[in-house]
């Protein structure tokens, strides 16, 4: 209520002791000034750019810090229905930049530290990514969070503190992807982050599971490990609501086993303290292949022990902040909605089963309608070899209680509500079975996602379909179609316009008349930009900003490789993880392709020739060979290329190493160009294609994901798109299995390239013929079929370019018609059409 007594000491000297927000320089230079003596006891003398870092980034987490306990207060007081995010994955990249937007003290801090002698760009430069993801899924979330943050939602997220996000990527001479470990927490203190050594939960592993009469269980034995919470503080847009993103860390229970200690026995006095630490020491780095394939026993046996630790920490967290309203256990749905971010969190649905029947002794149809009520799964790949399976030996080893549960669901759910509505259809049950058969039998986790919820979502409208007619077909047919809908995605315009971009960012305030803080928040108002695309003075300082972004990332690849880029060329850039069906192939093919046809021009013809830069950057699972074999042929087709004087003012490229967010903030507003180039059908939506349409790139596409929705917001004419549609593709793949036809037939101009690559233009051929025979072979990804067309709508792209005015204005209406992709629809639809939550907004 707010009316409270007020709980210890003299309020009064309390309220003189609170202190608020720096808004001012003064208070803003005293603070850091502060922080520079205290915290990091140094002074004017010897502190660098990092020490200055660190203190800003001190001061401005003191001013998160107090909307954050503010915002946690009033929405414990208000008890309001929340939601919860579960994602193994938050690419959060850097803080302080995006904090001191959202707080809106930019300025400030700015004049600030310049007035400290020191340059805010400098120090912007010193944070390191936290980088806690593989790629979209988990920039999704980051989105996601601060989205619900900006539009005041209730929404915490929860995953896992890892000691080492995503790899360093170094590239070797020779093209060769190399990894390093990413301690990111190395540098010391990480100024975003609230320990909460007192939340703290048993997580157990292993044992025994013995069934009682009453239907519970008694699950003990095994080993035990505690998560302690970290909490990230997510700021929102111009708003006080600061929301939490909590972060488990593993810890052994005890610290390490005295006996053996005491007996000389060093090694195994601490094992049980090691294996409990590895818990959360390293995010997997797989996007898109399933753990089963690409890692050890053993690993596999540590990434099902995260997903458990992760999900029984989250909800004995979530059940523990429900009881605390008191509120009857059959209201759990009316306070809780648990979003699943794939199926990595499944094991949430058995973990809740668990808790309510074993330690709340609720009956199990009240408890399968709570959890089936309370419970969201949003998948994100239709590729097979993304859907995760465990092995059910390794589960009953592992978690002897969850697969009894398992069991009962497909016991008491499944087979007779099958069996009812598809009478005798054996079949049909054995593909909807919770448990493939096979050696060993395996956990369907997509199913059990699937059964075990209230809504199921796709990320864009096509492959939401797709998801309801090819992996959850059988599941829509027995549930209806109300259960399966759609989100397309999107992507917050906070870091991905006005902090990336912020001289687009200012362009579009002065020309709207309306200040960032209203249009950053409500994106459709990008709409009024679209008359601007007649103002030929507004077209100038459009370019010009296109233009000074172009050279921003010029310098930083001076800066960071050493190497010079051409800022007159058309930039053009495929940036994303490294994956067959993405087609990064496709793209250097292309890029040979129009070195050669250069090389075959008259220096009279080439003088016609619009001057291109092509910029690759993304990195290759570890074990990925195929993808890292692509990274290879790249770097070294760049090589050859750039030195090659003939054609070098026409036409280079780079791969730029160790792709991360901040690197996206530069390549992103830079691009006139980028590609989203998936065989149709297999990118469920794809976010970074927003985030350059957004910032007047335009786009080159195949008929895929979110791309479909973009062109339908933007106008076809403003799209290059190509290549064969979905429905095709099955059929074409059909062809060449059974049916092949030689590249030379089907596509002279590829297997003239792909004959070049082999003759070692690009040096030893033969490197190469793996990655080369995908495609002569099977080509499963359609780069035969497809290729004609990519090179066509390349051609498109050169001809439109000549037209600059013209070009301008379709930036320009691309801009302007990005508003739906705004992540603040995405989690609205969430929140209104799922999850029943409410703003709650802090005063
Ligand atoms: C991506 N998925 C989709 N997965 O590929 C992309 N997978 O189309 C979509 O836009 C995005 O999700 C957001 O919806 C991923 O990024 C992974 O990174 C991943 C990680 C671990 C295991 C499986």
């Amino acid at each position: 209520t707010g009316k409270e007594k007020w709980p210890r000491g003299d309020e009064k000297v309390w309220k003189e002791g609170s202190r608020s927000v720096n808004t001012d320089v003064s208070s803003v230079t005293k603070s850091i000034v502060n922080h520079v003596q205290t915290s990091l006891a140094r002074q004017a003398y010897n502190l660098d750019n990092l020490g200055a870092y660190q203190a800003a980034a001190l001061s401005v987490r003191d001013d998160l810090i107090l909307n954050w306990n503010e915002t946690q207060m009033h929405y414990t007081r208000k008890a309001p229905k929340r939601a919860y995010y579960l994602s193994l994955e938050f690419l959060m990249g850097r803080t302080f930049d995006n904090a001191l937007l959202n707080l809106g003290l930019k300025d400030q801090y700015r004049e600030g530290v310049t007035k400290l002698g020191f340059n805010m760009e400098d120090l912007l430069e010193q944070e390191r990514d936290a980088a806690l993801g593989n790629g979209g899924l988990g920039r999704l979330a980051a989105c996601y969070l601060d989205s619900s943050a900006s539009q005041e939602l209730p929404v915490w997220g929860y995953g896992l503190r890892y000691q080492y996000g995503i790899f360093q990527q170094l590239i070797s001479p020779e093209g060769q992807q190399l990894e390093q470990p990413d301690p990111w927490l190395a540098g010391g203190e990480n100024p975003w982050e609230l320990p909460r050594l007192d939340v703290s939960y048993e997580v157990r592993f292993y044992g025994t599971a013995e069934r009682l009469p009453d239907g519970r269980a008694l699950w003990q034995g095994g080993q035990e490990v505690l998560a302690v919470a970290y909490d990230v503080m997510v700021p929102g847009c111009y708003t006080k609501n600061t929301n939490n993103l909590r972060l488990w860390e593993s810890k052994p229970k005890r610290g390490f086993d005295l006996n053996s200690f005491n007996a000389g026995d060093y090694e195994h006095a601490v094992e049980s303290s090691n294996s409990a630490a590895a818990i959360t020491s390293v995010l997997y780095p797989n996007d898109h292949t399933c753990a089963q394939s690409s890692i050890s026993t053993l690993g596999k046996e540590l990434r099902l022990k995260q997903q458990y630790f992760w999900t029984a920490a989250s909800l004995a967290d979530i059940v523990r902040r429900f009881k605390n309203i008191g509120k009857p256990f059959s209201e759990f749905p009316d306070y809780v909605a648990i979003q699943l971010n794939d199926t990595h969190p499944t094991l949430a649905i058995p973990e809740l089963m668990r808790i309510l029947i074993d330690e709340e002794e609720i009956p199990w149809g009240k408890a399968w309608d709570i959890v089936t009520n309370t419970v969201f799964y949003t998948n994100h790949t239709v590729l097979p070899e993304a859907l995760e399976k465990w092995p059910v030996p390794l589960m009953e080893h592992l978690l002897p209680r969850h697969m009894q549960i398992i069991y009962d669901i497909n016991l008491y759910v499944v087979e007779p509500s099958v069996e009812k509505k598809f009478p005798g259809d054996r079949d049909r049950l054995a593909r909807m079975s919770l448990i493939e058969e096979g050696f060993p039998k395996q956990v369907r986790m997509a199913h059990l996602a699937c059964i075990g919820n209230r809504k199921v979502n796709g990320v864009a409208e096509l492959h939401s379909d797709l998801v309801k007619t090819t992996i959850l077909k059988d599941f829509v047919e027995f549930e209806g179609q109300s259960k399966f809908s759609n989100v397309t995605n999107g992507i917050t315009p906070r870091r991905w316009l006005d902090q990336c971009n912020p001289e687009l960012s200012a362009l579009i305030s002065k020309t709207l008349k309306v200040d960032k803080s209203v249009w950053l928040k409500d994106l459709d108002m990008l709409k009024g930009l679209l008359p601007y695309a007649e103002d030929a003075e507004f077209r100038k300082e459009w370019a010009a900003i296109k233009q000074r972004n172009k050279e921003r990332l010029a310098h930083h690849v001076e800066t960071t490789l050493g190497l010079t880029v051409n800022t007159n060329a058309m930039f053009d850039v495929q940036i994303k993880r490294l994956h067959e069906y993405k087609r990064q192939t496709l793209n250097i093919l292309g890029v040979i392709h129009r070195y050669l046809t250069l090389k075959q021009m008259s220096a009279a013809e080439r003088k016609k020739v619009n001057p291109r830069v092509v910029f690759f950057a993304g990195k290759a699972a570890p074990g990925y060979y195929i993808a890292k074999l692509t990274i290879r042929l790249i770097v070294n087709a760049a090589r050859i290329i750039n030195a090659d004087p003939d054609t070098r003012n026409l036409l280079t490229v780079y791969f730029l190493p160790d792709y991360s967010v901040s690197l996206a903030e530069v390549l992103i507003p830079s691009s006139d160009i980028s590609q989203h180039i998936s065989t149709a059908g297999t990118e469920a939506s794809g976010t970074s294609n927003m985030k350059f349409c957004l910032n007047g790139g335009l786009l080159v596409g195949t008929v895929d994901g979110a791309n479909i929705e973009i062109a339908e917001a933007v106008g076809e004419n403003n799209v290059f798109f190509f290549g064969h549609l979905t429905p095709a593709v099955e059929d074409l793949r059909y062809q060449h299995m059974y049916h092949p036809v030689p590249v030379e037939e089907k596509c002279p101009a590829l297997a003239k390239v792909l004959d070049k690559i082999s003759g070692g233009m690009f040096g030893d051929g033969g490197v190469y013929e793996p990655l080369l025979n995908t495609i002569r072979q099977n080509d499963y990804y359609l780069i035969t079929e497809d290729f004609d067309s990519y090179i066509g709508a390349l051609e498109m792209v050169d001809q439109a370019y000549l037209d600059k005015e013209e070009w301008i204005k379709k930036s320009i209406r691309t801009t302007a018609n990005m508003g739906k992709f705004s992540s603040d629809r995405a989690i609205l639809e969430y929140a209104e059409s799922f999850w029943s939550i409410e703003p709650v907004k802090v005063t």
